[in-house]
């Protein structure tokens, strides 16, 4: 059976995720982000057979018509669905009623996820790639991380696991290398021996040492938010550093993307905050003629740039 599998270019978990189908099925596999779902959607190979989508989801605007490219491809060809992101009861049912067989869970990483589907069909090596994305999405206090962990060598987990992340922020946007990642780890190679990736990443934990002294001058705060623009690919390293530098609860940073007029923007809050992070932006986001979503205490939305302002206010009422 001819496998394709479509993950999450920007982070560990989606590229963990994909080098697990690699390596269960193989296949062809595509890489993007929450912009290029839609038309990787239609992009998938003929004679694909076993269609396998990972940690990719979309926002309430585009809900509709995603649902309806999976049930049109389950028409035809096997369809799973491997998720972490929020879905409604009602939308969790109307993806299941139209065959698409879907493996979610809010509570942990579409990694976890991935490994647990796929687990009979894997070396047993390939744990560590579910617990590399759980530790890089902040969930490897999930029972299935947690349960993982229990059987590594917790310093080295956690240096594999931040080289890979360090790696995929510094090199994100070269799509050949994060082919090549997946590929290396689908063979179970382990991150610091897989080329240039160590270099990769000591190159970015030295540009994360200099963004921090620079959030520190050109951070600026409204209310609970910690805000500044990057040209950073990495705006979630961003925010991160924003609530490291600030006494307040969430920190928002934004860059302009390649199209002209649109803005990406991270967010990343504290335990303090209260409200679903990924849901209140998906709204407000959607209110000023953009788009977005996430989870608790990490979500992004893609806006028109001159309405940044306006959502991180809105935002900010709602802290
Ligand atoms: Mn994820």
């Amino acid at each position: 059976m001819k496998t394709y599998c479509i993950s999450h270019s920007k982070d560990v978990d989606g590229l963990a995720s994909a080098a697990m189908v690699q390596a269960a099925r193989g296949g062809g596999f595509a890489l993007t982000d929450y912009d290029g779902l839609m038309s990787e959607l239609d992009a998938i190979p003929d004679g694909v057979e076993d269609f396998i989508l990972c940690d990719l989801g979309t926002d309430p605007t585009r809900f509709g018509s995603f649902a309806r490219k999976l049930a049109t491809l389950s028409r035809r060809i096997s369809v799973t669905y491997v998720d972490h992101h929020y879905l409604s009861p009602q939308a969790k049912t109307m993806i299941r009623k139209s065959g698409v067989k879907l493996v979610h869970n809010s509570n942990e990483c579409s990694g976890s996820l991935t490994f647990r589907f796929f687990r009979k069909e894997l070396p047993p090596e390939a744990k560590v790639l579910a617990l590399y994305a759980a530790i890089t999405d902040y969930t490897d206090g999930s029972p299935i991380a947690v349960e993982i962990m229990e059987r590594y060598d917790r310093q080295l987990v956690l240096f594999e696991a931040t080289l890979l992340s360090l790696a995929v922020a510094n090199r994100g946007k070269d799509r050949e290398f994060l082919r090549t990642l997946v590929s290396e780890l689908a063979l179970m190679k382990n991150p610091h021996a897989i080329s240039d990736l160590p270099r990769a990443a000591l190159e970015q934990a030295e540009i994360l040492h200099g963004l921090s002294k620079l959030v520190m001058k050109e951070g600026k705060v409204m209310g609970k938010i910690a805000y500044m623009e990057t040209d950073q690919h990495s705006t979630g390293s961003v925010a991160k550093l924003l609530l490291g530098a600030n006494d307040v609860p969430l920190g928002a940073a934004f860059r302009t993307k390649g199209r002209g007029g649109w803005c990406e923007v991270s967010l990343r809050a504290t335990s303090a905050v209260k409200v679903h992070l990924g849901k209140a932006i998906g709204e407000i986001a959607e209110r000023y003629g953009g788009n977005g979503g996430g989870h608790t205490v990490a979500a992004g939305c893609s806006i028109p740039k001159g309405r940044v302002m306006d959502v991180l206010e809105e935002l900010n009422g709602r802290l």
